[in-house]
């Protein structure tokens, strides 16, 4: 009797949990923010280019959330012909079902002339720097901005003011025709960035005459600053330093850290970092001559090395000189720093949720390397993962039972690499913690070599280092003994070389994630023309009865293309509020 009566309220308090209620969001409902994504002729760095942009420009307009808290943020696709869809990079685990913002896995992309309402909740605790952009093709190059979880409480560090410095590449040829030529087979490259923007700004030391400015950071003497850095770059992996400033870091990927000093950042494509800079005060400008510090920005591991700046610029005195571009560069050039912050970083407060090694359930090696057949690929233990190759989002096929994820599990499992070569997914249970690698190749042609910036969405994996060669658990057990891993989204897959013989294991990086959170959550290398590539995998999180559980009668109009969830100009949304 007792058991019965447990089980009924369990079942009662489970269906009022999950469900969330149901909304025509009409006239009346009055979203937290919204973003409209359009597609125009748009000038940066002195050059025209036929660009995706939300709310006009790019970057976009700084988004601020608050930790604990429900924001409803629709997106109008005002293109004419174009998909798109907005992931909150960084926050995903925290969204509602549908609202990743990756097409193909979890949701139907937003067809041209609708809206599509996204619930965020970040989660207490995740206070930090973030960006939204863009998941379908190209687009991200330039449809993206900063997103700022506040703190509800005040941040555990003391600071006056805060920056925010948002790093993005320019490529001068459109996105259809740069995808077009990275797909073709007559493979043709983007070509390297142009220019890397700092806020938007631009001035190569070509432009005597263009209007194109530096970026100016302003700030005033003697007060101490957060400046927040995002790397949105499509390609560019950079090297960032501020002449004669050095800054604390004290945040990385929306946790904070124990402040650890430096005089350069290294930031991938999808990595932040929060820093503390203290000003100089007037005694010390007036000592050091000059108002403006260049910020010097550097490329690394291209073939060609671009050095771009911005400037720090303290009010007071007189106006920045944003024309002036360094004939020669005012520090030294950067090189690569191999593991820079590893084993290094720690979090703030002990984070006592990491896996010890006795806690892994399956431990995923991804080999990665590119091939060469008709046209050049990247392969994920031999398979690529492009947008197009499902025929319709993950998600969504889960939801309508035409995807049996107990059958995708027993083939993955069977086949040993945890890898289902059907769906091309790598799906895992509640409850198992994965320590998965991603293991540097040669090229399959040449042995060629590239560094990769990898991405997770879901919840935040645990970095537990990288290396040359190939990984060995063992020795890698060593050194995390003396070391606390950090929770990141995306960490670097180092290249140690630019080549190595063809298929040959060089250069690792590893991550344990525990897995919690149902859902469909992409991991996949942030740089933008190596997705375009196949530089992408899924992970598919629960079974179905994990992702059902999550289901509601509502959510038919998020099932097909265009469907009643997705709003125009004459239809309100049906919408789930998933949070209440
Ligand atoms: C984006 O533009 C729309 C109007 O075009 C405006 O209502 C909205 O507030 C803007 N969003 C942000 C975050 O500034
Ligand atoms: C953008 O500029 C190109 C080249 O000048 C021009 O051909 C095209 O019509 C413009 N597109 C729009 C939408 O204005
Ligand atoms: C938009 O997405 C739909 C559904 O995935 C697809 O069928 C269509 O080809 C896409 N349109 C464009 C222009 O890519
Ligand atoms: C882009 O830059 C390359 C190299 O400078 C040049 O060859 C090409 O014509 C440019 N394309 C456009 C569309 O401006
Ligand atoms: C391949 O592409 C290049 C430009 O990227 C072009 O010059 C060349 O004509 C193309 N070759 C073929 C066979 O289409
Ligand atoms: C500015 O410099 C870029 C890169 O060198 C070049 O492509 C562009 O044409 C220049 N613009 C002007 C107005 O000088
Ligand atoms: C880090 O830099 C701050 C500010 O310059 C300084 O007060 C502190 O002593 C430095 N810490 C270490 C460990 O060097
Ligand atoms: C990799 O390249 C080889 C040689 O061109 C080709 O035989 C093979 O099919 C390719 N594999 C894939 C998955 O494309
Ligand atoms: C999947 O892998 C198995 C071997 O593990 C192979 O026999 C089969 O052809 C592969 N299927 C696809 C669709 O690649
Ligand atoms: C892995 O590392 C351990 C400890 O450093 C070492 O004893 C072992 O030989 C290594 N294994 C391989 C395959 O290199
Ligand atoms: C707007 O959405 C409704 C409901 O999904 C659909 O019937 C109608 O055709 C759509 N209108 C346009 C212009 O797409
Ligand atoms: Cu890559």
């Amino acid at each position: 009797m007792y058991r019965v009566q447990k089980s009924l309220a369990l079942l009662l308090s489970l269906a009022t949990a999950i469900g969330g209620s149901v909304v025509h969001d009409d006239d009346s409902f009055q979203p937290d923010h919204i973003l409209r994504v359009t597609a125009q002729n748009y000038t940066e760095a002195c050059n025209t280019r036929y660009s995706v942009l939300v709310n006009g420009t790019s970057p976009g307009p700084e988004l601020r959330l608050k930790e604990g808290q429900v924001s409803w943020i629709r997106v109008y696709n005002d293109m004419k012909d174009d998909n798109t869809t907005i992931h909150w990079h960084g926050l995903t685990a925290f969204t509602a079902p549908f609202s990743d913002g990756t097409p193909a896995a979890s949701q139907w992309p937003i067809p041209a002339g609708h809206f599509f309402d996204y619930e965020v909740k970040p989660e207490i605790g995740t206070a930090g720097t973030y960006f939204y952009h863009s998941h379908v093709g190209f687009q991200a190059v330039t449809a993206k901005g900063p997103l700022i979880v506040d703190s509800k409480d005040d941040p555990p560090f003391h600071y006056h003011e805060e920056r925010t410095i948002i790093l993005s590449d320019f490529f001068n040829e459109t996105d259809k025709k740069i995808i077009d030529g990275l797909t073709s087979t007559n493979f043709t490259w983007s070509g390297e960035t142009g220019a890397i923007l700092v806020n938007g700004k631009s001035r190569q030391a070509t432009n005597s005459t263009g209007s194109c400015q530096l970026a100016s950071i302003c700030i005033e003497p003697g007060l101490s600053y957060r400046l927040r850095f995002i790397g949105a770059t499509a390609l560019s992996f950079v090297s960032l330093s501020i002449e004669s400033h050095d800054v604390s870091i004290i945040e990385a990927d929306g946790h904070y850290t124990k402040p650890l000093n430096t005089s350069f950042l290294q930031i991938g494509s999808g990595q932040r970092y929060s820093v503390l800079l203290k000003a100089k005060s007037e005694a010390a400008l007036k000592k050091a001559g000059k108002r403006q510090f260049y910020i010097q920005i550097t490329t690394l591991e291209r073939p060609k090395t671009l050095t771009n700046y911005a400037v720090l610029h303290y009010s007071g005195g007189t106006p920045a000189d944003l024309t002036t571009v360094p004939s020669s560069p005012p520090l030294p050039t950067a090189k690569t720093v191999q593991g820079w912050l590893d084993y290094k970083l720690e979090s703030l407060h002990p984070d006592h949720a990491f896996p010890t090694l006795n806690e892994v359930t399956r431990r995923i090696i991804i080999d990665v390397h590119q091939n060469v057949s008709d046209h050049v690929i990247w392969l994920q233990n031999g398979y690529d993962w492009v947008q197009s190759f499902p025929q319709s989002p993950y998600l969504v096929d889960i939801y309508t039972g035409k995807l049996n994820t107990d059958e995708v599990y027993q083939r993955a499992i069977s086949r040993g690499h945890g890898f289902d070569n059907i769906t091309r997914t790598f799906p895992a249970q509640i409850g198992e913690v994965l320590e998965i690698v991603w293991q540097n190749q040669g090229t399959f042609t040449n042995g060629g070599l590239d560094a990769h910036p990898f991405h997770a969405h879901g919840r935040h994996f645990y970095d537990i280092g990288g290396g040359d060669g190939e990984y060995n658990a063992t020795a890698n057990e060593e050194r995390l003994k003396s070391s606390r891993p950090m929770q990141r989204d995306t960490s670097m897959l180092y290249r140690y070389r630019e080549k190595t013989k063809p298929l040959a294991p060089s250069g690792w990086r590893a991550w344990r994630v525990r897995v919690t959170d149902a859902g469909v959550w992409m991991f996949h290398c942030h740089v933008l023309q190596h997705m375009v590539m196949g530089m992408q995998t899924v992970f598919i999180f629960g079974d179905r009865n994990d992702v059902i559980a999550q289901s509601d009668p509502v959510d038919a109009g998020y099932l097909t293309y265009g469907g009643s969830a997705y709003g125009n100009t004459t239809h309100s949304p049906v919408v789930r509020h998933y949070f209440g």
